[in-house]
């Protein structure tokens, strides 16, 4: 091995000659080129000698070393200290010089010959190296190229939104249309354009994010309403789902951001029992089954008279959870028939034109329908709940 070689540096050999020089003991002179070398002992001298012999010598270590190395790294210090150009082929070379001109023809043809057959030896162990260092790495990250890709799972539409979509085709059925409004909302159309001056107790109920530019993010859908009217004028029936915001403490049936389905009708002569026949239809419809309802007087500034409709809690049966607070009930459609004053501040004649107007808890009509006891699930992202659906 090339450690062999590098121990036994030839300033040895020097010594031990200066030192039997000093004894005045007679000795072949070593041409101080050789110290350069390397070389152990025994074959400086020998090289001096008998350079053929030394070539041949170390053509066979080298083979040996050669085809001993383990891996490519000891392989490459082998062919280092053997061909590199400060190796030790290299360093016989330099000694030329001091041989013999009838040695040096024979030698130098040697030493071709040895350096053409330690580099061919040299690459046929390298190649059978990687053979077998690529092969225990293909064993090694071996994957069955053959095997079915598993596919992506295909993903779903979230349970409000499939509860939206199906309220949709409910109510386009019955001839409403489906507008949307801005998230970002002012506060006129928010609060004042649907009858709650800026000091009415009712904006206490609706707190909410404000930006620093006056906008805020809408409490609820019923702006849609007066948009609505101005832009399309009446009769007019339409839905308005969407994304809606509150400043608020959250609990199992109450988010900052929920979702509402916004209900009017403006029409000439439109009565409770309109609004009673609807609601009806959107529940039945909904739960596909009969559930147990229960209207109640409610008070919002843009309605008059105002409904609460609540639902018989599906969670505990109404027995009480904490999703209905215990109550056995859960609200969830407000509703009434639409104010003059929101009539008016639409640009229409109140005299002329009244409707309903409804509010569902988009979010709450998801929990119920689908027995989930807690809201925050629903915008968690957790795919272990959202997979259920
Ligand atoms: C309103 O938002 C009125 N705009 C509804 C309305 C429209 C009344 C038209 C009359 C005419 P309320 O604040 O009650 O009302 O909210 C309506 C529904 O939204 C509630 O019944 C409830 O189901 C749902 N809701 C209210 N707050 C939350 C909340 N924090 N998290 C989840 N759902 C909520």
């Amino acid at each position: 091995m090339p450690t062999d070689r590098a121990s036994h540096p030839f300033v040895e050999a020097a010594r031990w000659y200066s030192a039997k020089a000093k004894r005045g003991v007679q000795v072949d002179p070593i041409p101080s080129r050789l110290y350069s070398l390397g070389l152990p002992h025994t074959q400086a001298r020998t090289l001096l000698t008998n350079p053929i012999q030394t070539i041949k010598d170390l053509t066979q270590s080298a083979l040996g070393d050669i085809n001993s190395a383990a891996t490519l790294a000891d392989l490459e210090k082998v062919r280092v200290a053997v061909l590199g150009r400060k190796g030790e082929l290299a360093g016989i070379s330099k000694t030329f010089g001091s041989m013999p001109p009838e040695d040096r023809a024979k030698a130098g043809q040697l030493l071709n010959e040895a350096k053409a057959t330690l580099e061919k030896s040299f690459e046929d162990r390298k190649a059978s190296l990687e053979g077998s260092e690529s092969d225990q790495r293909f064993k090694a990250e071996w994957i069955d190229l053959t095997v079915p890709p598993q596919g992506i799972a295909p993903g779903h539409i979230h349970p409000v939104t499939q509860v939206q979509d199906e309220i949709e085709q409910l109510f386009t059925s019955m001839g409403f249309r489906v507008l949307d409004g801005p998230e970002v909302e002012t506060d006129y159309y928010n609060f004042d354009a649907l009858n709650i001056p800026p000091d009415h107790p009712a904006r206490d109920m609706q707190d909410t994010f404000w930006m620093t530019d006056g906008h805020l993010l809408r409490t609820h859908t019923s702006p849609v309403q007066v948009r609505a009217l101005q832009k399309y004028g009446a009769p007019m029936r339409m839905i308005a789902p969407g994304r809606v915001f509150r400043n608020e403490e959250v609990d199992a049936s109450h988010e900052h951001t929920f979702y509402q389905v916004e209900g009017m009708m403006v029409d000439r002569d439109v009565s409770v029992a309109h609004l009673i026949y609807f609601m009806q239809t959107l529940l039945s419809s909904i739960f596909g089954r009969k559930v147990t309802v229960r209207l109640r007087p409610g008070y919002f500034p843009f309605v008059e008279p105002g409904f609460e409709l609540d639902i018989q809690c599906l969670i505990c049966g109404g027995n009480g959870c904490p999703v209905c607070k215990q109550s056995g009930w859960v609200e969830l459609l407000p509703c009434g028939l639409v104010h003059p004053n929101v009539i008016s501040n639409s640009g229409l004649d109140p005299k002329e034109w009244n409707g309903f107007a409804f509010g569902l808890g988009l979010t709450r009509l998801a929990m119920m329908r689908y027995a989930i006891d807690d809201i925050r699930l629903l915008q968690s992202g957790d795919l272990r709940f959202l997979n259920q659906f």
